[in-house]
């Protein structure tokens, strides 16, 4: 059967999400929703969907199955909870919500319409990250007892987001959730986080660097370091780095998407992503994992079964961004069992 959805939030990214759904058999967007009557209309006749500058007006007018949210963070509440309303599945962009409070109420509204509720938390979900996952859940270095999880970069992500450059907080909530979150996926929940902050370049308004230590569950201590200050060659954007220690080796995801992993011997894999005939260079890892988690969110639906990062899981994400903010602003350790 086919599944029908809506594009609410028509900015930056959504093109993106546009492509990928393009590309994924079984579904179709047949409604755009923006408030800017240009990008409605540019993105609509781009993708020959109908237009609508209100998401209460289109859920009416529309027989959906699902919406896809779009927008920055400040709508999501409000707009998550009219698709639960209208009784349709609902994927969400991060960051999922600016408050835990916000988070469990678009929570409870979706779980009480019965519907099936996914954040778009993508870094998980790209190829290169998800080929290390899976050597590291399959074993390939015994167990993990030491990770480092790094996104360090200096590419002017201003210009195409320029919210960025304004909002009081930046790299922990726009960048670090992913980086984090794809710590969750290699090493599990977090019992105890520790974080620092600093602003380099002085003509923004949040922080652009941020080094956080994390204790998890399992018993592995990772480290997720992010900047957007770091000036280098090569430039990694949008790459995230890994170096995992394990009791039978170590694994390494290093610069250009090379993923390394030594035991006794040493294999070394090109984990490049593919580019997308919609994509472009630097940006194509990021936007083949914008297809690969819809087709995920897809697949769950027609399975009946949650997707890997449904609301549910990343109230845990969040609460790490919160207990970041909390222990670099208290200078303190935060334990991540009374944080949620
Ligand atoms: P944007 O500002 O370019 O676009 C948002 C659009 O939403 C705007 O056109 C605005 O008019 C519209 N909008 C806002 N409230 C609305 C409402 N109530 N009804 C209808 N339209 C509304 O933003 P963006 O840069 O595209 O970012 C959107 C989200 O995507 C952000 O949360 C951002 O963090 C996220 N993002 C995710 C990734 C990723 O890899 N997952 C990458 C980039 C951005
Ligand atoms: O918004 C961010 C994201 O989710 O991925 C990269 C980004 O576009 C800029 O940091």
């Amino acid at each position: 059967m086919m599944l029908k959805g809506a594009l609410i939030g028509a900015g930056f990214f959504a093109q993106n999400q546009m492509h990928g759904w393009a590309g994924i058999e079984g579904v179709e967007i047949v409604a755009v929703c923006d408030r800017d009557p240009a990008r409605r209309d540019k993105t609509a006749a781009r993708f020959g969907a109908r237009p609508y500058a209100d998401a209460a007006e289109m859920l009416a007018a529309e027989a959906l199955d699902f919406v896809d949210i779009a927008t920055t963070v400040a709508s999501h509440r409000p707009l998550v909870e009219r698709a639960a309303a209208a009784g349709v599945h609902v994927i969400c962009q991060k960051p999922f919500a600016g408050t835990m409070t916000d988070a469990r109420a678009m929570i409870a509204a979706v779980d009480t319409a019965g519907k099936t509720l996914m954040v778009h938390e993508n870094f998980r979900w790209q190829s290169a990250v998800r080929a290390a996952i899976d050597a590291l859940r399959g074993g390939a270095i015994g167990q993990p007892f030491f990770g480092r999880v790094s996104f360090r970069s200096g590419y002017d992500v201003f210009s195409g987001q320029p919210y960025l450059a304004t909002d009081p907080r930046f790299i922990i909530q726009d960048l670090g959730i992913h980086i984090l979150d794809v710590a969750r996926a290699l090493f599990g929940d977090v019992a105890t986080l520790s974080a620092t902050t600093r602003r380099i370049n002085q003509g923004i308004r949040g922080e652009d660097v941020a080094t956080m230590l994390l204790e998890h569950e399992s018993g592995v201590t990772s480290v997720v370091d992010c900047s957007y200050a770091t000036r280098r060659q090569p430039e990694t954007f949008p790459e995230t780095l890994l170096e995992i220690d394990g009791d039978g080796g170590t694994l390494r995801l290093d610069a250009g998407y090379r993923l390394v992993i030594q035991t006794a011997g040493e294999q070394v894999r090109d984990v490049a992503p593919p580019v997308l005939p919609w994509a472009e260079q630097p940006w194509h890892n990021i936007q083949e994992s914008v297809q690969i988690i819809q087709q995920h969110f897809v697949d769950c639906l027609r399975a009946g079964v949650q997707p890997e990062t449904s609301g549910h899981d990343n109230l845990k994400t969040l609460a790490l961004v919160e207990a970041a903010y909390r222990s670099a602003a208290d200078r303190t350790r935060i334990d991540m069992r009374a944080a949620e």
